[in-house]
């Protein structure tokens, strides 16, 4: 009897849908991205799949989700670690708890300038510690730019560590910034990036950290009036591939990948060189009061407990800062 049942259709459809799922899933890659789509890093991204899939052949071909729709960063690289989410670009800060060799990175004031930590990064020393990161499931391909972090609150400029007394702040999910905020004499809450503008505008919090981008593509110079030029934290972000995927692909499709996210990083540095001053003279315009940091010394001192506790907690950190400091 040919009797086409619920059962039956609804038995097909199931194994349609799901010889659908199989097919997507090795096929396609799926892209984690906390920025809106115009964000240098998003722009970036796209070109990279495009590439990527261009390169070889199809074998590698995949969507970037955008604006954080996947989740925080702490989620995604645990997805990533497991094969969930197959590439992305990740801000090295909330990397520390999985790879706490990479909190060299997060040590306020570690590099001299962007110049030098490009220096670094492209160097052995990025490789160094693409090593600690792939052996914990997330291979680095390229190293994108995210500028200088500085300090905005909604209540006043800061020129001394004093001015943070008393006032809290969000930082990114790595107990090194808690204390980095508290060394300066301040209170900090980890926070998920997606929460920080209804935070600051309830005032949960009275301030943040990050770079001119940032603190314009997400309106938190709306709620945070004061910009306050710190530059304590010149954090690179990487472009990563899931281990998992990675390992699925030939040595040949492998370099292709590799170059191509290389060319998507020198788009991406061109991008945000732009797009940083752009979004500095968009917030200056709509008011917000900025000032310089006649005198950062105070702020570097205190710096030391935070080398200190980092160092006791992750022994090989000297051996990392010391290499940091060994390039010109
Ligand atoms: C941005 C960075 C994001 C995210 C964010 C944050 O500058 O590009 O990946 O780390 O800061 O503060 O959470």
């Amino acid at each position: 009897m040919t009797m086409t049942t619920p059962r039956k259709i609804f038995a097909a459809a199931v194994a349609a849908g799901l010889a659908v799922a199989a097919t997507t899933a090795s096929a396609e890659w799926k892209g984690w991205n906390i920025h809106v789509p115009d964000y240098p890093v998003s722009v970036a991204m796209d070109d990279f799949i495009a590439k990527a899939s261009e390169v070889t052949g199809g074998a590698v071909s995949g969507k970037t989700f955008h604006g954080g729709v996947l989740g925080s960063q702490p989620d995604a690289i645990t997805q990533m670690q497991i094969g969930g989410i197959n590439y992305a670009v990740f801000n090295m800060g909330p990397m520390g708890p999985i790879v706490p060799e990479t909190n060299v990175l997060s040590l306020p004031f570690i590099f001299k300038d962007m110049d030098h930590m490009h220096r670094v990064m492209d160097g052995a020393f990025g490789d160094k510690l693409g090593e600690a990161m792939a052996a914990k499931g997330l291979v680095p391909l390229a190293w994108y730019d995210s500028g200088a972090r500085s300090f905005y609150n909604s209540q006043k400029p800061i020129n001394t560590p004093s001015d943070l007394d008393g006032m809290k702040f969000r930082v990114m999910n790595n107990e090194l910034f808690v204390g980095m905020v508290e060394a300066l004499g301040g209170n900090a809450t980890p926070m998920a990036f997606s929460e920080v503008y209804q935070s600051l505008k309830t005032g949960v919090v009275d301030g943040a950290e990050n770079n001119w981008p940032s603190y314009e593509s997400t309106n938190h110079y709306e709620v945070a009036g004061y910009y306050s030029l710190s530059q304590h934290l010149i954090l690179p972000e990487c472009l990563c591939v899931s281990k998992a995927s990675w390992d699925q692909l030939s040595a040949e499709d492998q370099a292709k990948v590799r170059k191509v996210a290389r060319d998507s990083a020198d788009l991406q540095r061109k991008l945000w060189a732009d797009r940083a001053k752009a979004s500095q003279a968009k917030v200056l315009e709509s008011g917000v009061k900025f000032n310089e940091i006649a005198d950062k010394a105070p702020f570097q001192d205190a710096m030391s407990a935070v080398y200190t506790a980092a160092i006791a907690k992750t022994p090989e950190l000297e051996q990392l800062i010391a290499d940091i400091k060994a390039v010109d």
